[in-house]
């Protein structure tokens, strides 16, 4: 295999030839009049038809050699920019940058040209992308497969401080240069109608869906381009079409206004994303959403399996279905549909393919995440599938009758079926139920899922739930976007860490070097420097690279606790201006966050920091110590500017809720040091750098619980402490919407009588205390790049490499299969 190189041939006179193509057949351009727009999407479809080729050959070489593979299906792919990272992948980073100059033409402006694919809205999304990512660079076999989202998530502007979403039409008039169509793999979803029995040729009663309309699967393909090896694999997303004029004779007469309606919204199932994280949508047009997703993969899937010659008994042998969440759950009912009605298995041999074909990743424990769906719904929608979940549920109830005799306490609680006034689906029941694997996603989290969750599914099914903690991948978020570090870690310890993440230990013993910890910092420098730039650039907002970056980037969310963070800077304001003692060093906030268009806690949240931001970066009395910088639509490509340039790392969610997290691995890597709850991620991370070299603060999981259990008084802390006291009061005032006090009043009002339900003023005072602590601590900046240098040296547990290997050798069984 060939080792951090070019991995591919390249010929730079016909790479060029291809450009200019492409420039003039695919963008009716030419050399002397291009826009960078055009040379961008014309180098971009000259790289494509490299990647279309090796994602063939992979395709053929995996069909051939019957290789087992994953399916990670997901409706959330937050892939980022291609173009720079392929490239890397391709080991063609300097030669296209030489062939393009030739052309006139610089490869770091055209690369600006791309818009950001934001087929997800945060995590979860990103980490499918990270997971894509690692399968590739380890040449595991894998498909993804999602949703072509033609919006993918809004864009975001802040007016008067407010946001503003507008669409994001991602792909441009001239469409997306790496995606390439495949018409032959179309799929026909059905939808709605009814189930009739029918007795078959051998006297057999049957029963099958008799739909009420069908509409059409377009799939593009995403090449994921292996790093430094030629395997490319597919990230298969689905486009919905609808097959208007549908057959108005297959509806019933009575659904008739019904029918017309669903195939208008039939016709828009993959228009949008829709914009929540950590908040379930129950929306029919999501289920369509999420069926039709599962219809056209898990018929994909058996495509495929068919089409090398396999049968269908094998199936669970040669291809394994990853459930990234529960939003693809209706997948488990579908194959079980098709093996039932279509390859007439009967029951217990469907099942046992199925339930050994599944596995299932849970990412949250609030509630307010937890997917159900109405039993009405799925039943207008997708009749049959109802009739099996009933029966898988009838099925389960008769285990949990067998295990806990007569305890229907027991069996309320873990039924697949809600009862109610309204009978609901619980997806998540029906995943554990119906899969081989439950996973959580980092080891505290995957404790809770055991202990909170599901306890009795855990002792029904022993061994079913598991741990995989997540990573992210070190090409994108170290090699690519922070070249500076990048080739200071590979002067160290040779340059092949990107793939093998265990290399970046070997810089630990230059954590004392003072030469090095110079030309750490200094790195450190150019990418706040960046940061700075860009902010000058595009907010106008001028900033001094020698304070400290301090940066929290991530949804919007009150269990993330922008708000927490907020107080701070209320605190740090009104010391500054009332205590005449008071000494801090300048510090820079940073924040990049989308709020849910209907989450209106949250947008008050960005409207207060906004505000804020406004009064403190223009009022002289602070000396310039402190500054707020709300960064506005952030997203992957700003993301990758934000990463390297922090000092600081907020990761100060309320313990037990944060899954994991995965921006604060980037952050550590790139070497900021972590003021963090222990939650998530957090509490391993800390593990691994030792907590001299992390900054933990506030309630533990239990401490939380505790407190909330013996009933929690926001007041007291309000009343015990005038620091707390001062920032909160200050946001009653007009301090910072002059003429309009109250305007922030809102957050007060949800953290004194609301109740607080995240906790902020219990961990207020700690929070407070351990910013001192870093404010102390930076001042001894060879403290503190010892330190920094030990984040990064310390962090290779969560490359996603490592993550996808214990997913390939715990739960999946997978071997590589190289091209
Ligand atoms: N997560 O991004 C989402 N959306 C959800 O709806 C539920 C969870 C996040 O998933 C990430 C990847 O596992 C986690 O790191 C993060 O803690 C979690 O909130």
């Amino acid at each position: 295999m060939p080792k951090n190189g070019q991995t591919q041939q390249f010929d730079k006179a016909a790479f060029q030839a291809a450009v200019e193509k492409h420039l003039t057949t695919t963008y009716a351009s030419t050399a002397d009049t291009a826009t960078a727009r055009s040379w961008y999407l014309a180098m971009g479809k000259a790289l494509a038809e490299i990647s279309t080729g090796n994602l063939l050959a992979t395709e053929k070489n995996l069909a051939e050699q019957k290789a087992r593979s994953v399916n990670y299906l997901s409706l959330e792919f937050l892939i980022g920019r291609l173009t720079g990272n392929n490239l890397i992948s391709m080991g063609l980073y300097e030669n296209v940058a030489d062939a393009m100059e030739e052309m006139g033409q610089n490869l770091t402006d055209l690369l600006e040209e791309e818009r950001d694919p934001a087929l997800g809205n945060g995590g979860l999304g990103r980490l499918a992308a990270c997971f894509m990512d690692s399968l590739a660079a380890q040449e595991y076999p894998a498909v993804g497969y999602g949703l072509h989202y033609e919006y993918g998530l809004f864009r975001q502007s802040f007016v008067d401080g407010r946001q503003v979403e507008a669409p994001d039409a991602w792909r441009g008039l001239e469409g997306y240069p790496w995606e390439v169509l495949r018409p032959e793999l179309n799929q026909e979803v059905s939808l709605y109608g009814h189930v009739e029995a029918y007795t078959d040729e051998n006297g057999v009663e049957c029963r099958r869906w008799v739909p009420g309309m069908t509409v059409e699967g377009v799939a593009w393909d995403l090449p994921i381009v292996g790093y430094d090896n030629k395997s490319v694999y597919p990230l298969r997303l689905w486009e919905c079409r609808s097959n208007a004029p549908f057959s108005l004779s297959r509806f019933n007469d009575g659904d008739y206004v019904g029918a017309q309606y669903s195939a208008l919204e039939a016709g828009n199932v993959t228009k949008v994303l829709y914009p929540n994280d950590n908040h379930e949508q129950g929306k029919a047009l999501r289920l369509m959403q999420q069926y039709f997703h599962c219809a056209c993969s898990v018929a994909d899937i058996l495509r495929r399996h068919e089409a090398a010659g396999n049968s269908i008994e094998s199936l669970s042998e040669l291809e394994t279905i990853q459930l990234n969440d529960t939003h693809p759950t209706i997948a488990i009912p579908e194959l079980m549909r098709i093996l039932l009605d279509e390859y007439k298995l009967g029951w217990d041999k469907a099942w046992e393919i199925s339930s050994k074909t599944f596995a299932y990743t849970n990412h949250t424990l609030l509630p307010e995440a937890l997917e159900t769906w109405s039993e009405a719904l799925i039943q207008q929608m997708l009749p049959r599938h109802m009739e099996i979940i009933f029966e898988i549920n009838h099925r389960f109830m008769k285990l949990v009758e067998q295990t806990w005799p007569g305890n229907n306490e027991v069996k309320r609680k873990l039924s697949i079926i809600q009862e109610g006034p309204q009978r609901m689906v619980r997806m998540a029941n029906l995943c554990v139920v119906s899969t081989y694997a439950v996973n959580g996603v980092a080891a505290l989290h995957s404790e809770l899922v055991k202990r909170d969750l599901f306890p009795e599914f855990n002792e029904l099914f022993p061994g079913r739930l598991t741990n995989v903690t997540n990573g992210v991948t070190p090409r994108r978020w170290i090699k690519y976007c922070n070249p500076g570090l990048s080739t200071l870690i590979s002067e160290k310890v040779g340059d092949d860490w990107p793939a093998n993440l265990e290399k970046i230990a070997g810089l630990e013993k230059f954590a004392d070097d003072e030469a090095f910890q110079k030309r750490y910092m200094a790195v450190k420098k150019e990418n706040k420097q960046r940061l700075a730039d860009w902010v000058q650039e595009n907010m106008g907002i001028e900033l001094d690279t020698d304070a400290i970056f301090d940066i929290q980037i991530k949804r919007l969310h009150e269990y993330k606790r922008q708000h927490l963070n907020l107080l701070n800077i209320l605190a740090l304001y009104h010391r500054l201006l009332n205590d005449p003692t008071f000494d801090m060093h300048p510090r820079v906030f940073f924040f990049g966050a989308k709020a849910a268009p209907g989450y209106a806690l949250a947008k008050d949240i960005i409207f207060a920091i906004n505000k804020v931001a406004e009064k403190v970066n223009n009022d002289p009395r602070l000396g310039g110590k402190l500054k707020v910088v709300f960064i506005p639509d952030y997203r992957v490509s700003l993301a990758e500017i934000l990463f390297p340039a922090a000092d600081v790392s907020e990761q100060i969610s309320t313990a037990g809720k944060e899954a994991s997290g995965t921006g604060n691995m980037k952050f550590a890597m790139n070497g900021a040091l972590t003021i963090g709850t222990m939650d998530g991620a957090n509490v391993e991370m800390r593990e691994e750098v030792g907590d001299e070299n992390i900054f933990i603060f506030g309630l533990l999981v239990d401490e939380v619980l505790k407190l909330k259990q013996e009933g929690y008084d926001p007041y007291r802390y309000y009343h015990a402490d005038s620091l707390l006291r001062a920032a909160l009061d200050l946001l009653e005032t007009d301090e910072f919407t002059p003429g309009n006090p109250g305007q922030l009043a809102a957050i007060r009002h949800n953290l004194l009588d609301g109740g607080d339900p995240y906790l902020v003023l219990a961990d207020f005072a700690d929070y407070v205390k351990t910013q001192e602590k870093i404010d102390a601590e930076y001042r001894d900046q060879k403290t503190w790049a010892r330190k920094a240098i030990l984040n990064t040296a310390l962090m290779s547990k969560f490359s996603s490499d490592r993550s996808i290997r214990d997913y390939a050798n715990n739960i999946w069984k997978l071997e590589p299969v190289s091209l």
